[in-house]
């Protein structure tokens, strides 16, 4: 199992965020991901792979700015899309994160250590944050440190199914990393900005069918009400 990149297929649910991508007039529509869960999962140990593919066992090195954020593209469909990822930057540790690290957010990474059973059963406190503060956002569970997997009390495949039971449609994607051996984690990127695209796009068709050319919200409101 060590080492092993994984992509789990479960039966998500696509639709049903309210959510909508922030799209520049100019540029590729830009996907806000933050990063949640406890102090010591690899939270910022993702953030760093996914700015720069490094890696360090440094466990005190610090954010200079509070937030860290950083964009990338990925290309989706042939589309190209900015995905900006959000680091909370130590503050869980003082369990301090503003709303504005939730705002605008359309996913949250909820990630917990494969090794380490307490950070996987206390998601269900990060969901109720996430859905409370970020309106809308998906939810996506990542498992890191898979190369540790054996080492401690693990979290097990039957744990993972009866969370996202559990979560019912809460959950968009579920997937198994491992930071120090970069396996898994630019799939798990690339599949949640497919997840996110798709979504905005079809929020974008049904906006198209509600109202159409001509007609503004308030018409098409009024027209809701007397039919
Ligand atoms: N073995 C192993 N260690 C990791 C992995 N990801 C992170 N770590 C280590 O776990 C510690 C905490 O990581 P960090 O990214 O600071 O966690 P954060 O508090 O959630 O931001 C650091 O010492 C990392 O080097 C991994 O995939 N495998
Ligand atoms: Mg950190």
């Amino acid at each position: 199992m060590a080492g092993r990149a994984m992509l789990l297929t479960y039966n998500f649910n696509v639709g049903g965020s309210t959510s909508v991508c922030s799209t520049m007039a100019t540029g590729p529509p830009n996907y806000k991901i933050i990063l949640c869960g406890e102090y010591g999962v690899g939270k910022s140990s993702i953030f760093r792979r996914f700015l720069n593919d490094t890696f360090t066992t440094d466990k005190c090195k610090k954010s200079t700015v509070g937030l860290d954020q950083h964009s990338r593209p990925f290309t989706v469909g042939g589309m190209e899309v900015k995905l900006t990822l959000w680091d909370t930057g130590g503050m869980e540790r003082m369990s301090f994160i503003g709303s504005s690290y939730y705002r605008g957010a359309q996913a949250a990474l909820l990630c917990y250590s494969i090794d380490n059973k307490d950070t996987f059963t206390i998601l269900s406190q990060y969901i109720l944050d996430i859905v409370m503060n970020a309106e809308g956002a998906k939810i996506f569970l990542c498992g890191n440190r898979s190369d540790c997997a054996g080492d401690g009390e693990e979290v097990t495949e039957a744990d993972i199914e009866n969370f996202i039971r559990e979560c019912g449609d809460v959950l968009s994607g579920v997937y198994r990393i491992s930071c120090r051996d970069n396996s898994g984690i630019l799939e798990m990127f690339s599949d949640m900005a497919h997840v996110m695209h798709k979504d905005s796009l079809s929020r974008m068709t049904l906006r198209k069918e509600i109202i159409r050319p001509g007609e503004t919200p308030e018409l098409v409101h009024n027209k809701k009400k007397c039919c």
